[in-house]
């Protein structure tokens, strides 16, 4: 039997990055992964942080490789069929810039950093359960090795993504549950060429496309496709022909094509379950809500999450004070409600919605057209997509 006084069910970005935080704070803590580090370390998913990202990673001495082999962008482009390109400038508006940079890569950072540590990582431990929540000593169980094993601890981090365990321990009469299914999912493709300069969002007739990057010969694609469409009928020759077509014919000739090292379709939804706390059990990241890749929000709310879960313990532990702990749910969801609330906006203003109106496709239309005249719109979605700053 183990005892620590943070149990941390899940070792992707948020598991490993809480662990990291607490351990720089003194507070003991355990983590619980299901998969095998080779498995969590295979996972392809965001690519771009918020400055509050790059603020938190630098201040906790996780900044070396980022910004060694990491690319800042002032801002996001986007281009429209048949209309002016607009850029979202962060720099301009709030004077701060986003960094591409892949949750791969910090997921590395963090594992080497946690190993260097000491850390109690137990990764493929299978049939975690988690017991006595609301007494003031949870435990959890699991098995590894086919061996049943059990920690006591203070306090449960569910950072166990959105098929994890923590979320379903909060009972069906507490927990509500907000959700937007999307008609349509994202194919994405990662390729070792030289990707384009600039992060650019394409709104086209046939759907939305994205150019994305990792670094100077990895580049990272997305288009719209349908709901159930087949990989198998997306050779990569298919692929790069609709993603230039989605481009404007300056920018497609600019792609540089080649064979796939990976290539995965991810569904869309908006999903946020409240509350984010449920007896000495807290939920972060993705256990807690997810977010349409639109505007590169998923990452970057775990980040968010876990600085506030840790402040929280931190003043627990160090000062006696639970103010910041009886306050993350709600501190924590403000942030999170405004991140849902604009990836659902800019999904819906740059996706094709095979059922729309005419009325919304003007309304759509209308809407890209103000916010290309309107400074006060390009600085509102300017702050909001930079990130907003952490409460105090
Ligand atoms: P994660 O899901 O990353 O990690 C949870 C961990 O818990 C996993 O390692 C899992 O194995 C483990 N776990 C689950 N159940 C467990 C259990 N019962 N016991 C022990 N361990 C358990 N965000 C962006 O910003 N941009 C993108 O382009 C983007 N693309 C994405 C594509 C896909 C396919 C997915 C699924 C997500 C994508 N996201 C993207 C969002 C993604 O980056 C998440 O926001 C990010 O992984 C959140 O990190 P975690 O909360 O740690 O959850
Ligand atoms: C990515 O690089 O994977 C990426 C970039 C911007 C997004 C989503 C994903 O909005």
């Amino acid at each position: 039997m183990k005892k620590t006084r943070v149990a941390i069910i899940g070792g992707g970005p948020a598991g490993l990055l809480l662990s990291h935080i607490l351990d720089l704070k003194g507070i003991d803590n355990i983590v619980l992964e299901r998969q095998s580090k080779a498995y969590v370390l295979k996972r392809i998913r965001a690519g771009v942080l918020e400055y509050g990202t790059i603020k938190l990673l630098r201040d906790i001495g996780l900044g070396e490789r980022m910004d060694r082999e990491g690319h800042l962008h002032n801002g996001t482009h986007i281009v429209w069929q048949g209309r002016d390109p607009f850029f979202i400038d962060t720099v301009k508006y709030t004077g701060k810039p986003m960094m591409a940079y892949g949750q791969t890569a910090i997921t590395e950072d963090l594992y080497a950093a946690r190993e260097k540590a000491g850390a109690e990582i137990i990764n493929e431990a299978v049939d975690v359960a988690l017991h006595d929540l609301t007494s003031d000593k949870p435990y959890v169980t699991y098995v590894k090795d086919g061996k049943s094993e059990r920690i006591e601890c203070d306090f449960v981090a569910a950072c166990d993504g959105f098929h994890g365990v923590g979320r379903q321990s909060i009972p069906a009469d507490i927990l509500k549950i907000y959700e937007q299914v999307y008609p349509f999912g994202w194919l994405g493709i990662m390729s070792e060429t030289p990707p384009l300069p600039d992060i650019i969002y394409a709104r086209h007739e046939n759907g939305f496309a994205l150019a994305s990057q990792r670094n100077p010969m990895l580049s990272r694609y997305y288009i719209q496709c349908d709901v159930d469409a087949d990989l198998n009928e997306w050779p990569d020759e298919r692929f790069w022909e609709e993603l230039k077509t989605r481009f404007p014919s300056e920018l497609a000739e600019q792609i540089v094509t080649g064979p796939s090292i990976e290539k995965s379709i991810a569904p869309l939804r908006s999903f946020v379950a409240e509350p984010m706390r449920y007896g000495q059990m807290f939920l972060a990241g993705d256990a807690a809500h997810i977010v349409p890749p639109t505007g590169a929000k998923g990452l970057n709310l775990a980040v968010s999450d876990v600085f506030y879960l840790a402040r929280g313990l931190e003043s627990h532990y160090g000062k006696g004070d639970d103010t910041y702990l009886a306050d993350y749910s709600a501190t924590a969801l403000r942030r999170v409600w405004s991140a849902e609330r604009l990836t659902w906006w800019l999904t819906k203003l740059l996706h094709v919605f095979p059922e729309e109106t005419a009325f919304e496709k003007k309304v759509r239309i209308n809407d890209y057209d103000h916010l290309c005249t309107s400074e006060r719109a390009q600085a509102a979605l300017a702050e909001q997509y930079i990130g907003l700053p952490f409460e105090d």
